[in-house]
């Protein structure tokens, strides 16, 4: 699948400290330092039956900042994302606006391209979507079969979650946390004939109405968690070093994820670390296309609303945190990239080589954005009122917004 364009990002005169982000895993900071030079990220990307909201938004500018930190910090990265083209929601979607389900992901997918451009965030290295991804789901299942870890219900093939024995590590969930959730995210823990309630799909057989594929497992579809498992694999190896996505993944989504790839491959780990980007809520619930309770990037475009504003604002939150976007926040935030944009455009400005360091440092610590703003503000301030002693500093923190966060001033 085609992904967006790059914004070019300029190199920087000495390269950032090392970046260490939370693992929800070990529950812990954990610098990442690559195993192969290179350092490898999965991000789960879009289920394409509706508009990108700012809550996808703070989530992909949460993982463009690690990409930009480790670019920073002088390594390369290879970055994989996925487009859910094809699962439950998306399909009830285009049924019950009496649309074509292809036509309605392609739209709806090419719209997040135009908004992930316009918010700066760089493209991964492989867009890649379910549906041409179903030889890999398909062989991935072989393999699982292979060692018992696969069961049939009435011609639906279910993985047993009590094959893995670290079944539970990525979320440190106990069984009561999970079996309150998982029927909400898309399992089904009442199904008659599972041999455990939390067990999850991997192949559904062919239903009346639904696109179904040939396989060696019969016509069908693939389970969603199945889909990241198969993708991430092929495109990055085992062991990869961040497996990404907003925190409403944790469980069940990266916890089936990283089993039914473990239990396949039990030579390697799935991941090295596991992040995850807090909820952006609207009206106090978080924001979700099933529930419409929306603020959309694409309609905040529309009316003239500068993308990097937009996007100064998503950085005034820790990504971690789970917050509540407000218009008058988006105001507030726009007024303040404005200032900085104003002191950037000066001959001249204050000493701009400590705003350098602690923009990289507050960025390789736990991708801490909102420190790295206040240092830009602060230096804009102190420009402003008159602070000419770097002729060219602008330029410098030009460099250093793009490159490190982003922000084109
Ligand atoms: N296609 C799957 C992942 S394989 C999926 O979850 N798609 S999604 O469209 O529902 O979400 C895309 C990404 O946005 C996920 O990482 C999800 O965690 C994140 N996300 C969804 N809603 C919010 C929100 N309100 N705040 C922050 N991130 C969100
Ligand atoms: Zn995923």
């Amino acid at each position: 699948m085609r992904a967006w364009s790059a914004p070019v990002v300029p190199a920087l005169a000495s390269p950032g400290p090392p970046v260490a982000v939370y693992d929800s895993a070990t529950r812990g900071l954990v610098t990442l330092t690559p195993e192969t030079g290179t350092a490898r990220m999965y991000v789960c990307g879009i289920t394409p039956y509706d508009a990108t909201h700012l809550g996808h938004a703070a989530t992909y500018v949460a993982f463009d900042l690690l990409n930009r930190a480790w670019r920073s910090a002088g390594h390369q990265v290879r970055y994989v994302q996925n487009v859910t083209d094809v699962d439950d929601p998306l399909l009830e979607r285009a049924v019950a606006t009496g649309q074509d389900w292809v036509e309605l992901a392609e739209r709806e997918t090419e719209l997040f391209r135009t908004d992930m451009e316009a918010l700066r965030v760089l493209p991964p290295d492989e867009y890649i979507g379910a549906v041409e991804s179903i030889p890999l789901v398909v062989a991935m299942i072989e393999r699982l079969q292979a060692t018992g870890a696969v069961y049939d219900v009435d011609g639906d093939l279910y993985f047993s979650v009590t094959a893995d024995p670290d079944f539970g590590a990525v979320s440190g969930w106990d069984r009561e946390q999970m079996l309150a959730i998982f029927a909400e995210r898309g399992g089904d823990p009442d199904r008659p004939g599972k041999k455990d309630p939390l067990d999850c799909l991997l192949w559904q057989s062919e239903r009346p109405d639904d696109p179904a594929w040939d396989s060696a497992l019969g016509r069908g579809r693939p389970g969603w968690h199945i889909e990241c498992s198969a993708i991430s694999r092929e495109h990055l190896g085992a062991g990869f070093d961040v497996q990404g996505g907003g925190s409403d993944l944790v469980f069940p989504h990266h916890e089936m994820s990283a089993s039914e790839a473990q239990v396949a491959d039990p030579e390697h780990r799935f991941a090295r670390a596991y992040v995850h980007a807090g909820m952006v809520a609207l009206d106090g619930e978080k924001m979700s296309k099933s529930k419409g309770n929306l603020e959309l990037v694409s309609r905040l475009r529309g009316e003239g609303v500068d993308p990097m504003a937009i996007r100064w604002e998503l950085l005034t939150h820790h990504y971690r945190e789970d917050w509540e976007w407000d218009n008058d926040l988006l105001a507030v935030s726009a007024e303040e990239y404005h200032e900085v944009k104003v002191a950037a455009a000066k001959p001249a400005g204050a000493s701009s080589a400590g705003v350098v360091a602690e923009v990289l440092e507050a960025l390789a610590d736990d991708l801490d954005a909102p420190r790295a703003l206040a240092a830009l503000s602060d230096w804009a301030e102190a420009t402003d009122l008159g602070d000419d002693s770097e002729p060219g500093a602008g330029q410098v923190i030009r460099a250093l917004a793009d490159a490190a966060l982003g922000l084109l001033l």
